[in-house]
C-alpha cells in the first residue's frame, strides 16, 4: 500500500513559519470544506469509516497523533507531527485517527461537501465495497 505524504514549503523568516496551501498546487484538488479537531480525549480514536468518493489531506498543524489506513488488503500506522507534512487518504480507504496528544490539532482538507451518503461506517461493507470496486477495474469498462 502507497502512502503518500506531502512535505508543505514552510516560508521561514526570523518572525517564525508560514506555511501556504493552494489548490492544484501544493494540495491535489479542489478544496471544498476544512474542518478540523481540537480537545481530543486522551485514549479516543476517531474515524471507524471509509468514504466513497472522499479525498482528504491531513494535518496535525499542532500537536502530534497517529493514523491507520486500511485499504482493505493492508494496513499502516502513519504518524503525524509536523505542521508541515500533509497525509492523502484516498476514497475507498478505512481510516482510524488515534493517539492524539492533549494540545493536538488535525486539520483536514477536503475534496467535496459534507455528506452522510459517503460515508461508509461498517466494516465488512468497506471490504465488500473495496472487492466490488477490484472486480469492476479487473473486467474493464462494460461493452454495450
Ligand atoms: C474523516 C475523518 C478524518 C459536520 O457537520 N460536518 C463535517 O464536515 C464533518 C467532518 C463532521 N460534521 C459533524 C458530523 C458529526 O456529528 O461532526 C460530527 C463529528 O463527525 P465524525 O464523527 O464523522 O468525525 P470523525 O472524526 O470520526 O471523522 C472525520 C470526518 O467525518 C471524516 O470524513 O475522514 O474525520
Amino acid at each position: 500500500m502507497q502512502v503518500i505524504k506531502y512535505v508543505f514549503q514552510p516560508h521561514g523568516d526570523d518572525r517564525g513559519q508560514l506555511v501556504a496551501l493552494e489548490e492544484f498546487r501544493d494540495i491535489p484538488f479542489r478544496i471544498k470544506r476544512v474542518y478540523y479537531m481540537y480537545d481530543t480525549g486522551a485514549g479516543v480514536t476517531r474515524g471507524y469509516h471509509a468514504h466513497r468518493s472522499l479525498q482528504q489531506i491531513l494535518i496535525c498543524i499542532h500537536g502530534s497523533c497517529k493514523i491507520r489506513l486500511d485499504n482493505g488488503k493492508e494496513k499502516k500506522v502513519i504518524p503525524l507531527e509536523k505542521p508541515y507534512e500533509g497525509l492523502y487518504v484516498s476514497n475507498a480507504m478505512w481510516r482510524e485517527m488515534y493517539d492524539f496528544s492533549p494540545d493536538a490539532v488535525l486539520m483536514v482538507l477536503a475534496s467535496e461537501l459534507y455528506d452522510e451518503k459517503d460515508y461508509i461506517r461498517n466494516y465488512d461493507e468497506f471490504l465488500e465495497y473495496v472487492k466490488n470496486l477490484e472486480e469492476t477495474d479487473e473486467k474493464g469498462p462494460e461493452k454495450k
